[in-house]
């Protein structure tokens, strides 16, 4: 797949913290998510909805096969090699869909490495990819970002208490400024099958859902740049892999991608909240 602008797309990503790379799914690569995606959903009981009543679903991708063939999805990697990440490692990700008429995703960033000097420079530790299954808009639940919060303090980060904390999960108070406007916000609307790539580091949440339909999103982690982590971060990263329902030959499919520390040091402690550095 030939990726249009690819030098201004990275300098976007690098700058603002995200950039959108039009058409990445295939129409039978859409259609086969939108199946299994759909069928992991309605399985779901009221207890795991209701625990996660704000960002939706929290689904891991490591309960369906078809999700290893979107971790090594030839026109994804493409889009990677044309930004310049040529050595891309792979982690997790999760199935996250808001049901109809529901609340608001809270204001968060996804990043566990501030206590390492290295979460303070440009270069990204973890990019999110995103792709929406249906076209987004703020009706229906598109992303919202703060634009180059990745790299510059922001009020909300001395707002936020602990990310993903369960009363935001649970939307007891929607009116904490986790769920409010705050200027420079920017509505991120795309067509199902584009691809929304993002800094981890960057202060991003979602609209509710107000429309008649499920809004579902897939993230996937990557590390563009994993041999040049520290190798205590790698170690971290390396021991976050689960098992649950792939197979021997979906490990294998993903085999190139998989994040192995070599070296046996301890891993980095886990820190969601950045430091003052950050400013
Ligand atoms: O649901 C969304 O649009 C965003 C999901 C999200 O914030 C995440 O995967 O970290």
């Amino acid at each position: 797949m030939k990726v249009e602008n690819p030098k201004e797309k990275y300098d976007q990503l690098i700058a603002d913290g995200y950039c959108v790379v039009e058409n990445v799914l295939e129409e039978d690569m859409l259609t086969r998510l939108c199946s299994v995606t759909d069928e992991l959903l309605d399985a779901q009981t009221e207890e795991e909805r209701a625990a996660h009543r704000s960002s939706g679903s929290m689904i891991s991708v490591y309960q369906h096969s078809l999700f290893a063939e979107l971790v090594v999805y030839p026109r994804a990697l493409q889009t990677l090699e044309a930004l310049g990440f040529l050595r891309p490692k792979w982690s997790s990700g999760y199935v996250i869909s808001k049901p109809p008429q529901s609340p608001p995703l809270f204001w968060h960033q996804d990043w566990w490495g501030w206590n390492d000097p290295c979460s303070y420079t440009a270069l990204p530790q973890q990019l999110f990819l995103m792709y929406y299954l249906v076209d987004t808009t703020p009706y229906n639940g598109c992303l919202r970002v703060i634009k180059g919060s990745h790299l510059k303090r922001h009020p909300l980060h001395d707002i936020l208490p602990s990310a993903h904390g369960a009363e935001l999960q649970r939307v007891e108070n929607v009116d904490h400024p986790a769920f409010q406007h705050f200027p420079g916000e920017i509505d991120i609307s795309v067509d199902a099958g584009d691809l929304v790539i993002g800094d981890s580091r960057l202060l991003h949440a979602s609209h509710g859902n107000q429309s008649d339909e499920r809004r579902t999103v897939i993230t996937l982690w990557y590390h563009p740049f994993f041999a040049l982590l520290p190798a205590s971060m790698q170690a971290h990263i390396g021991r976050l892999r689960q098992k649950f329902g792939w197979t021997d030959s979906d490990w294998e499919r993903i085999a190139e991608l998989a994040p192995v520390c070599e070296s046996d040091v301890e891993p980095i402690k886990w820190n969601r909240n950045p430091g003052p550095e950050l400013k």
